[in-house]
């Protein structure tokens, strides 16, 4: 028992601190929100830390202390309503302000962001990520999933019909400002995903037809991040948290973090979704609004059929 109790507390120790202290939390958080997810990472740990290492030692002390001996009787304790009462209480005091301070701090996250943010929509599907920029407007073109059409192009099922999906953009790789509030915009096509960011501490489920949202403000560009982690080849990670089949390990999808100059030279470069679908098929629209009633047959038939 006492075997068990040292070497027990030492793997405790070995795992918490050498081993996930240093691959885990690393850098500290990459978004200024994700300070207070590891700030109450840091206060659970501790408070837990210091129950679990108290019990731990009365649990394997007590079995090796009051180990079956000749001549030794049991003491009969059967109940203890004030015993009963603290342990019942105290527990639930310290959970509750646990959960309360959890509590607001996701209501932040899934609220309103600053009135300068950026959207940005991502959708999963098995097992790919996909991005869409909202264009100038700062409003995404209406989706319907029975216009989903793999073979055209328009694999997000985006209505082309609704003016606002005109100056969208698609794009293969997130990029974000540094210092500017990003709100995800989040989807997913057939089971449920989730959008995990473990750099930035956030992670949100992607759920079909139950679009979720999360806002956070990358603290680092990537070039910055290769200094600090001292990785060269350090890239800003989306993992899928949410196993989603057999290529859910493939899900691996990458944010570049850059100034704000760098960023707006790449949005520059960006085509809409709807000039590069209507370049690929026939008939080409006369103007963006003009023909828009053809368009979603045009994308769907032109392209479909060749
Ligand atoms: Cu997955």
């Amino acid at each position: 028992m006492i075997a068990f109790l040292i070497f027990g507390l030492i793997g405790a120790w070995w795992c918490n601190e050498l081993y996930y202290g240093k691959t885990l939390f690393p850098q500290g958080s990459a978004s200024v929100e994700g300070e207070k997810i590891d700030d109450m990472l840091y206060i659970t740990i501790a408070i837990t830390g210091v129950v679990f290492v108290i019990t731990q030692v009365l649990l394997f002390w007590f079995a090796f202390k009051y180990q079956e001996k000749d001549g030794k009787r049991a003491y009969f304790f059967p109940h203890n309503t004030k015993l009963e009462l603290i342990w019942t209480t105290v527990p639930a005091i310290f959970l509750t302000v646990l959960v309360v301070f959890g509590l607001k701090h996701w209501f932040k996250i899934t609220g309103d962001p600053p009135a300068n943010h950026l959207l940005v929509e991502i959708t999963g599907h098995q097992f790919a990520w996909d991005y869409r920029y909202p264009g100038n407007d700062g409003i995404f073109g209406k989706i319907n999933y029975k216009l989903y059409n793999s073979p055209a192009g328009n694999t997000l099922g985006v209505d082309f019909d609704d003016p606002e999906s005109h100056d969208d953009i698609r794009a293969t790789e997130m990029h974000l400002p540094v210092g500017q509030p990003v709100k995800l915009v989040i989807h997913a096509q057939d089971v449920i995903h989730d959008v995990g960011l473990s750099h930035f501490r956030m992670k949100m489920d992607a759920v079909p037809g139950i679009p979720t949202t999360m806002w956070f403000t990358p603290k680092y560009t990537t070039e910055q991040m290769k200094v600090r982690t001292g990785n060269p080849n350090f890239v800003y990670e989306i993992s899928c948290d949410q196993m989603c089949g057999s290529g859910h390990f493939s899900m691996r999808g990458v944010i570049i973090v850059e100034t704000p100059a760098e960023y707006k030279a790449w949005l520059a470069k960006q085509k809409p979704e709807y000039v590069t679908l209507m370049e690929g098929s026939a008939p080409k629209p006369n103007g963006p609004a003009a023909d828009s009633a053809k368009s979603n047959a045009a994308i769907q038939a032109g392209v479909a059929t060749n």
